[in-house]
């Protein structure tokens, strides 16, 4: 049932191989001329391998960032040769809503709801190599997990996008070169126990390392018992626990934490799990810039 005869595809099918609305295959017919090639008046609209092979590098440009009308010409001029057959079918699906992020965060948006992991990857990277981690995650991934966020909240579906575009963002993260082995790691981070949403801390240890500044990174579910002996065997002047959720915001670590015999200088609370009322000296940073700020001052 894929809309397709020996004439070819129809537009819906079209949209749904490519993972676009049909009302954005629709325009770039009416806009930029990407339309069945031989499109009678009055019949059907049917595309054929040529068609689908400009349609897909429409998509991909446009899903990089590439300005619609530039990506059109680009498509248009270079030659229609049907693709091979592809040995695997991408995962469908539309957008999310990205708020008032930028195209880069449509495209990231788009890729993720094809579950189209190497694009997310790779748009991932680039904006890192572009813009550094600090403005890829603010601008880029965060709109783009909070619409996913959202629309899982409605509907209860997309942890299948949700795991895909955490696991990129992981690698590419990851991957960002850290400091020289020996040089110092004044800087602890944690999720609070049973708190799986690293993806923060992940980006604030990639901001770090871009920085020069070493981090240990303990990640998801830190029990507090482990978290306070890291704190005691390594001894770092800068410890961020992060809360997603009131269940795990655990205050006790905090005051912990704040009564070592050579504590940490700076001990931080961070994400939104936490309760207004913390123990004093517990610094609440709001964002990545400000984190970032702050473990500049040790
Ligand atoms: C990715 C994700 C996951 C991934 C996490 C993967 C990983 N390695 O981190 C997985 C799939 C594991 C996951 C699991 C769950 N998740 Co989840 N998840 C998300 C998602 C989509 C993004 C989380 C994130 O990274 N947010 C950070 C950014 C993107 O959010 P933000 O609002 O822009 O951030 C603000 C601040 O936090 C701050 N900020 C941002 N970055 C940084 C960095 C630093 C250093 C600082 C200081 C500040 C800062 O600035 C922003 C402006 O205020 C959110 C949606 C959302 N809106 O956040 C849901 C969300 C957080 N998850 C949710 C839920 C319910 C769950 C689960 C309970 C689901 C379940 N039933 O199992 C489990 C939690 C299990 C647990 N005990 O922790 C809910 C939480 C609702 C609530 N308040 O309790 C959310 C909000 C989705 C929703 N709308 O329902 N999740």
């Amino acid at each position: 049932m894929d809309g397709s005869d020996d004439e070819g595809l129809s537009a819906g099918a079209v949209a749904r191989r490519l993972g676009i609305a049909v009302t954005t295959l629709r325009t770039w017919h009416q806009r930029y001329g990407l339309g069945p090639g031989g499109h009678a008046p009055g019949h059907h609209r049917r595309y054929d391998a040529a068609d689908l092979v400009r349609l897909e590098t429409m998509r991909r440009l446009t899903a990089h960032g590439v300005p619609a009308a530039e990506a059109a010409r680009i498509a248009l001029a270079a030659p229609g040769e049907p693709e091979q057959p592809r040995p695997h079918r991408d995962g469908g699906g539309h957008t999310v809503a990205v708020g008032r992020a930028g195209a880069q965060a449509r495209g990231l948006a788009r890729a993720a709801m094809r579950l189209d992991a190497l694009t997310v990857r790779d748009l991932i990277d680039q904006a890192v190599a572009e813009h550094g981690v600090t403005a890829t995650w603010q601008d880029l991934i965060c709109p783009v997990l909070v619409g996913i966020g959202t629309r899982h909240a409605a509907t209860s579906r997309l942890i299948e996008v949700e795991h895909l575009v955490s696991r990129c963002v992981t690698e590419v993260f990851g991957a960002v070169p850290r400091p020289a082995p020996g040089t110092p790691v004044p800087v602890l981070l944690a999720c609070a126990d049973d708190e799986q949403h690293s993806l923060p801390l992940e980006a604030l240890s990639a901001a770090l390392a871009e920085r020069g500044v070493g981090s240990r990174l303990l990640g998801a579910r830190v029990p507090a018992r482990s978290l306070l002996d890291a704190v005691r065997r390594t001894g770092p002047a800068f410890v961020l626990i992060w809360s997603h959720a009131p269940q795990t915001a655990d205050t006790g670590v905090l005051a912990e934490l704040l009564a070592m015999p050579r504590r940490p200088a700076l001990v931080l609370a961070a994400g939104p799990g936490w309760p207004d009322e913390l123990p004093d000296g517990v610094l609440t940073p709001d964002s990545l810039t400000t984190a970032l700020t702050l473990a500049a001052s040790v």
